[in-house]
């Protein structure tokens, strides 16, 4: 994000689009409204949006940032759906202690070692210097694995199947970013045992799965399911699935979640064994998962505009805001009492609605505050729709406004609804469809690089390659990477050449700049 943190060409009087002279003062004088586009200064704009949606406070530790509730209701949300799903898996909740013993932590220290300048340590306790110092876990494998040795003893204790809500710690140096990189996170990991090698390679794509429908159908973004490169697999495990999305305003890929398969290298370090039917010796085949919190922040780039965030209905906490607009000699009460009744009669619908009664603000203020935090649908309720008994209807994603007869309430608004998750994605898939460029030479990748595109381009699959691409595109905006190749491959046609090598290519695969 740095590049667009940089040039600092802040336009604040277009920050809201709508507004002429008057409008101006008024956001002046409350502090209401973005005053950084999306498109001209994408790193302010962002570090805004999640403050003034009132998603993030910022901390007094750097890379560490307060969740209030209009954030933790999209987690809970999420976490509803995915807790519900991997029940169905048979897969259990457990809670693993936050702490990790130095001995265990090093038991796997051929991976742990790249990671070891991020694992933060507990050296004391009040003025006395711990006998050992203690880590904070950054993952949990070897706070869980020495205890599935010991629970893991036949055929018969397998699967073992848990999952942890929890939180992680990963000291993070360059750039912390809310919700994309911070220093502590939530999320959700997964970590199962098998007898067979079949049953693991089913599950990594069955909880893959899950989290494409996490972004897709709840977060409306769309994303790419593939294999990660040997390069950029967890060098613990045997290989690495992920969901990638995009960030179509400044060009960068972002992994949305990884599930993998750890083959047996942790059962060999952590002596995971089993006797099978036959009485023979077996080393488990075990896979891990986990989606975090960066889920957020990945919803608020996608679809967040110039007036704040867009909430897709799925994960809004308040999907309709209902706001009375009384005038001078209006009938103030009819007014209120028909906001309740429509709050009510959603409610019930099982639609999650709310009114804005607060009495300090007037309806075009509540208006700029709502929208600023993303709620999908604003229904005003004035003195001619109680008149005609109707309610006006406010798209959030693009503004359009219809009048909806009472009768048809609910009915209606469920539609509305269910229009603006569709229409989210539709054009969040559009952005990024549009910014994917395909490539076959060196110069097609370096131009559409420039362009800040997202590349497919065929691929000899070589870690060398992959090395040799950082190494030529390094820069001030970071290194070209591999982002996934996709599972769904287009046609590779015979003798098609690497972009990179211009060794014969083995499959299509995704690169670009990349959080
Ligand atoms: C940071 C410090 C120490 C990532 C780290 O992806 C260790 C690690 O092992 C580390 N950062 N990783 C890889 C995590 C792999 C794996 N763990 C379970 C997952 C899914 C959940």
């Amino acid at each position: 994000m740095t590049e667009d943190m940089a040039g600092g060409d802040t336009k604040k009087s277009k920050a809201n689009a709508s507004g002429g002279g008057k409008k101006k003062e008024v956001k002046k004088e409350t502090g209401l409204g973005i005053t950084n586009r999306k498109d001209d200064n994408f790193g302010e704009w962002y570090s805004e949006v999640v403050v003034n949606a009132e998603l993030i406070e910022y901390y007094d530790i750097s890379g560490c940032y307060i969740l209030r509730p209009w954030a933790m209701s999209i987690w809970e949300i999420m976490q509803t759906f995915f807790d519900a799903e991997i029940k169905k898996m048979n897969i259990q909740n457990c809670y693993f202690p936050l702490f990790v013993s130095p001995g265990v932590l090093q038991k796997e220290k051929d991976h742990v070692e790249g990671f070891a300048p991020e694992v933060a340590w507990v050296t004391k306790s009040g003025e006395s210097d711990l006998e050992v110092p203690i880590a904070i876990r950054p993952t949990s494998e070897t706070v869980m694995y020495p205890y599935y040795s010991k629970w893991i003893r036949g055929h018969r204790d397998l699967p073992l199947k848990l999952n942890q809500w929890c939180n992680v710690v990963r000291w993070e140096f360059s750039n912390p970013t809310p919700f994309i990189r911070s220093r502590e996170f939530l999320w959700q990991e997964g970590h199962t045992a098998f007898a067979t090698k079949a049953e693991a390679d089913a599950e990594v794509l069955d909880v893959l799965e899950l989290y494409r429908r996490i972004y897709e159908e709840f977060l409306a973004i769309p994303v790419v399911k593939g294999k990660k490169s040997e390069l950029e697999k967890f060098a613990g495990g045997l290989y690495t699935t992920s969901v990638e999305a995009f960030i179509p305003n400044n060009g960068r890929g972002i992994q949305g979640a990884t599930s993998h398969c750890l083959g047996q290298n942790f059962a060999k370090m952590f002596e995971i064994n089993f006797e099978d039917e036959k009485g023979e010796k077996g080393m488990v085949w075990q896979n891990s998962w986990a989606y975090s919190t960066r889920t957020i922040g990945v919803m608020v780039m996608v679809h967040g505009d110039d007036k704040g965030l867009v909430l897709p209905p799925k994960v809004a906490s308040v999907q309709v805001i209902v706001i009375p607009v009384p005038y001078k000699d209006a009938d103030t009460k009819g007014i209120f009492d028909a906001c309740s009744a429509t709050v009510d009669a959603l409610s019930e619908a099982g639609i999650r609605a709310k009114a804005d009664f607060r009495d300090n603000y007037s309806p075009g203020w509540k208006y700029s505050n709502w929208e600023m935090k993303g709620v999908p649908l604003r229904i005003e309720i004035g003195p001619k729709d109680l008149a005609n008994n109707q309610v006006r209807a406010v798209r959030r994603d693009n503004s359009s406004k219809i009048d909806i007869p009472r009768a048809s309430l609910v009915e209606q608004v469920k539609e509305m609804l269910d229009k603006i998750q569709q229409s989210l994605f539709d054009v969040a898939k559009q952005k990024r469809d549009a910014c994917v460029q395909t490539v076959k030479t060196w110069d097609e990748f370096v131009e559409a690089l420039g362009q800040r595109k997202l590349i497919l381009a065929p691929w000899c699959d070589e870690e060398e390659v992959e090395k040799d691409v950082k190494a030529r595109t390094k820069g001030e905006m970071g290194a070209a990477k591999s982002l996934c190749s996709p599972f769904d491959q287009p046609e590779l046609p015979e003798g098609t050449k690497c972009f990179a090598s211009g060794k014969p290519a083995k499959k299509w695969t995704y690169w670009g700049r990349s959080y």
